[in-house]
């Protein structure tokens, strides 16, 4: 993308209204545009990171063998009439009523409408175990939405669910859940840690929410600092094996970690005290079993082995999509601005011509140009008739990992410059190193992508 003919309107000034440096900053870098209180227009460069997280989701549900569709954001109250939780929902609920006068809603979640479509279609146990997912907006009527796309009323959500005969069986589905988000996370750069926690209007009593740490997130939290220490990495997991999921689960959930619904001061006190943490935390997604809690009232039964009728158990995973760009950015940025993690960042490298206009500077920027391109690494480049550090400063401020910058005086003796955002080194090399440094950059990201259809 030559940045001439990309829409990227970065602000110069602080934007008042934001309070938090993730919210400055996707505001600041032309990401996210308010169009309403907690409602977002994602503009290109944000828009880019979103579907680069939303298709690392999509790999890893589909690698551990969970199956896409899509559901409408509108939903009929009658299904949340069956469940009983039309009523209990409350004010977080947008309802909504068309010209025939059918009563609908704008689904915040979608337990009963995921319920409606199994028991259409299924009712057999050989038909088990099930678990589909989509990743679709949702809106929930928030009463202080805040903090950009941390807090907002509509909000994207990766949300899955899964059917299953027995109590056992769900269980290895939430065991297999919670080990395909500790991958997805690490895949963005994201340490984020599951706690023991509250399942608030979904249900049940296994829940766990993933934590980011974070000075600036909602969630206060408690834990044995030795949680901080487990990587997942990149341990190759049979999903379909009970005994590995149920392994990883124990290994990350043995030691005290919890929000502070279900913080236990006297268990707590039992670590030791060196090792002892309060912080606060983002929340970016949320685990359940609540057994036969919709699939019950909602006539979701399948015919079992010895032939009975029986309701089928489920729970519920979350993971939410917009919400990690502000979790990220919190995670990891400087008084410059953003640092992408290579995972999820909008374009790999950035290109910095420092002398538009002049024959043999551009034309050595678009050879690196067409370099990348060809080992699949799109570019942002700038080739804007402007100051260097006025183009320094846009490629700080939207943080892509890598920066080559290319002069007539280095191009003299055929070099350019490759920057670390991270670090801020910076190398000297010929423009071919320089792309291979950068393509080795991305070997291990592109070794952790899975083939899939949807994503
Ligand atoms: C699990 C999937 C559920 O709704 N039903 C379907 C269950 N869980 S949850 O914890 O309530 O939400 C899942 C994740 O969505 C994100 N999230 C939000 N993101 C931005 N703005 C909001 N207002 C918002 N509310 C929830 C969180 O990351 C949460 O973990």
């Amino acid at each position: 993308m030559r940045l001439s003919q990309y829409f990227l309107p970065v602000l110069k000034e602080n934007p008042a209204e934001a309070q938090i440096v993730s919210h400055r900053l996707m505001l600041r870098a032309g990401m996210i545009r308010q169009q309403a209180a907690g409602i977002y227009s994602w503009l290109p460069l944000g828009w880019r990171v979103l579907k680069r997280i939303e298709r690392i989701v999509h790999e890893e549900q589909q690698r551990a063998g969970h199956i896409p569709l899509l559901m409408p954001t509108l939903q009929p109250a009658e299904l949340w009439r069956e469940s009983g939780r039309y009523d209990d929902y409350g004010q977080e609920m947008l309802r909504i009523t068309d010209r025939h006068k059918r009563e609908l809603l704008y689904g915040p979640t979608n337990e009963e409408m995921i319920t409606d479509i199994f028991r259409s279609a299924i009712g057999s146990y050989r038909d088990l175990p099930l678990t589909l997912y989509h990743v679709q907006w949702k809106f929930r009527d928030e009463m202080r939405p805040r903090f950009g796309v941390m807090r907002g009323r509509e909000f994207l959500m990766k949300d899955g669910y899964n059917f299953d005969l027995t109590k056992e069986a769900a269980l290895h589905a939430y065991n297999r859940h919670l080990v395909s988000y500790l991958r997805t996370y690490e895949r963005m750069g994201l340490q984020a840690i599951p706690m023991r926690a509250d399942s608030g209007p979904i249900g049940g009593e296994d829940t766990h929410e993933f934590l980011v740490l974070a000075d600036t997130g909602e969630s206060e939290v408690f834990y044995d600092s030795e949680i901080t220490d487990l990587r997942f990495g990149d341990r190759q997991i049979d999903y379909a094996d009970e005994t590995q999921c149920r392994a990883v689960l124990e290994e990350f959930t043995s030691r005290y970690a919890r929000t502070d619904e279900t913080h236990d001061e006297a268990l707590f006190a039992q670590i030791p005290e060196a090792r002892r943490r309060k912080a606060r935390g983002i929340e970016v997604g949320q685990i359940f079993y609540f057994g036969t809690k919709y699939s019950e009232p909602m006539g979701a039964v399948v015919v079992g082995p010895d032939g009975s009728r029986q309701p089928v158990h489920m729970g519920s995973h979350g993971i939410g999509v917009s919400r990690l760009l502000g979790a990220i950015i919190e995670a990891s940025h400087d008084e410059r601005g953003i640092i992408w993690p290579e995972g999820v960042t909008p374009f790999p490298v950035g290109i910095v011509n420092l002398k538009q206009g002049d024959a043999a500077t551009d034309g050595a920027c678009e050879a690196l140009y067409a370099a990348l391109a060809e080992r699949g690494l799109e570019a942002l480049y700038d080739d804007r008739d402007e100051r260097a550090g006025a183009k320094f400063a846009t490629m700080d401020l939207i943080g892509l990992p890598w920066r080559i910058t290319a002069g007539p005086r280095g191009l003299a003796s055929n070099t350019v410059e490759l920057t670390n955002r991270r670090t801020g080194e910076t190398e000297v090399l010929s423009p071919a190193d320089a792309v291979e440094r950068v393509a080795a950059a991305y070997a291990p990201v592109k070794a952790r992508e899975y083939p899939v259809a949807v994503g």
